[in-house]
């Protein structure tokens, strides 16, 4: 991918996006049919616009894009996402030969850096640039496309593309960006759930984190998986069962794995078949070994894709979709911990807590935070041992963190 020619191919794909009369007539097309079911105008802000554009439909979306008042930008995608998707349909690209540049074809993001993406499309991966005025400024997002995404391609024909639009997202697991703290970056998007990957040695079992995992699961409407890995060193199996009798309790699924033996292996890889799965956990606690295990194999895709962008080591330091059994897809994330719980009211993270949340209406205060307060139900419940402890304490350190 990174020979010589790079820069030329880059220019003309460039060129070749501005060349826009079969993608303009395709958008007139979708407008029209659009007509037929337009809801009544709203008033339209004049002075948000140069005075002398009376239609700014007639325009590129580009050379107003700044002076749009809020939601047309979005409208016009959408008509020009329609009105792509529509051209991508009526040429389906069978024989895998290259497509016209002005056909957009529908992909999926495998890989970001640094300003480029791999995408994904159908059999085969291509190396594509962002349309310029593609923008994460509304969004409330810092990144303009995640690994998972599902796009709309140019395609250069000579092995580059550029990324016209980012279809809607489904779900989106994010986190604070690094630099902008009030703002998320989105992780992966368009997951179907999460696996949650702990370590029962090595780094040890860490209820608090475990549960961060759970909350982000929820709040970002994936389904949890809780795996916990390792268990070859474990002493006693049944030790491992009883720390997680309270999330079995509570409906969700368990895994005890160990990628070094293939302990649970079997199980894992009948639940990530078929869905896009994000993978989360510390750094060591054995996601990639795990996936590797499950599907050997994955490895050498995973390999493959280093070797291009020239990295080369184990540990995992960028988010990677990889394909997974027949129509699966894994996201091996690095290490980290934080996404989630942003923006999350100390009052609501009860209701995370549905086991602890059962008994709080008998507590003697409506607004008691189940800590301090006297004659707090829920502090009995954890007495009397109705309540796990551990769940309890993780309760009490994320609410302080809060
Ligand atoms: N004993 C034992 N070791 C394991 C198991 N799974 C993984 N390991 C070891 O744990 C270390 C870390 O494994 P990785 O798969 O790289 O962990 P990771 O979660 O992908 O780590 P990051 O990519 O840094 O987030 C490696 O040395 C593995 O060989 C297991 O089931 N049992
Ligand atoms: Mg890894
Ligand atoms: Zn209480």
């Amino acid at each position: 991918m990174a020979d010589k020619s790079h820069d030329k191919h880059w220019q003309r794909s460039i060129k070749m996006s501005f060349e826009k009369e079969p993608e303009r007539r395709q958008i007139q097309k979708v407008k029209k049919q659009l007509k037929h079911n337009r809801q009544p105008k709203p008033t339209r802000r004049k002075d948000w616009q140069p005075a002398d554009l009376a239609d700014p439909d007639e325009l590129d979306f580009e050379q107003i894009e700044r002076v749009m008042p809020r939601g047309e930008r979005e409208r016009r995608r959408t008509i020009k996402v329609m009105a792509l998707t529509e051209a991508a349909e009526a040429e389906p690209n069978g024989t895998g030969s290259p497509l016209p540049p002005e056909t957009g074809q529908r992909g999926v993001v495998i890989k970001v850096s640094s300003g480029l993406c791999r995408v994904a499309l159908g059999g085969r991966t291509l190396m594509c640039g962002l349309r310029g005025s593609l923008s994460a400024e509304e969004t409330g997002f810092t990144n303009v496309v995640a690994v998972g995404d599902n796009v709309l391609v140019f395609e250069d024909g000579v092995g580059w593309g550029i990324v016209e639009a980012v279809l809607p997202r489904r779900s989106a697991l994010a986190r604070p960006d690094v630099f902008r703290s009030h703002l998320q970056q989105v992780i992966v998007a368009n997951a179907d759930q999460l696996l949650i990957v702990a370590a029962w040695r090595n780094p040890p079992l860490w209820p608090e984190l475990l549960d961060r995992y759970l909350i982000a699961a929820a709040r970002n409407k994936l389904k949890p998986l809780i795996c916990v890995n390792k268990i070859d060193l474990a002493e006693d199996v049944a030790a491992c069962e009883a720390a997680l009798q309270p999330y079995q309790a509570l409906g969700y699924p368990v895994l005890l794995t160990s990628a070094l033996t293939g302990y649970g292996i079997e199980a894992l890889r009948d639940s990530l078949q078929g869905r896009v799965t994000a993978l989360a956990g510390l750094s060591g606690v054995g996601k990639s070994s795990l996936l590797a295990a499950a599907q050997p194999g994955l490895q050498l895709r995973t390999g493959a894709v280093s070797e291009s962008s020239g990295e080369g080591r184990h540990t995992t330091t960028q988010v990677a979709m990889l394909p997974f059994g027949e129509r699966g897809f894994v996201v091996d994330t690095p290490g980290i911990r934080e996404f989630g719980l942003s923006s999350l009211a100390k009052n609501e993270l009860i209701h995370f807590y549905p086991d602890l949340a059962a008994f709080a209406p008998a507590c003697r205060f409506a607004d008691c935070t189940h800590r301090h307060e006297p004659n707090c139900a829920v502090k009995a419940a954890v007495v009397a041992g109705s309540v796990s402890t551990t769940r309890y304490d993780s309760y009490q350190k994320i609410y302080e963190t809060l």
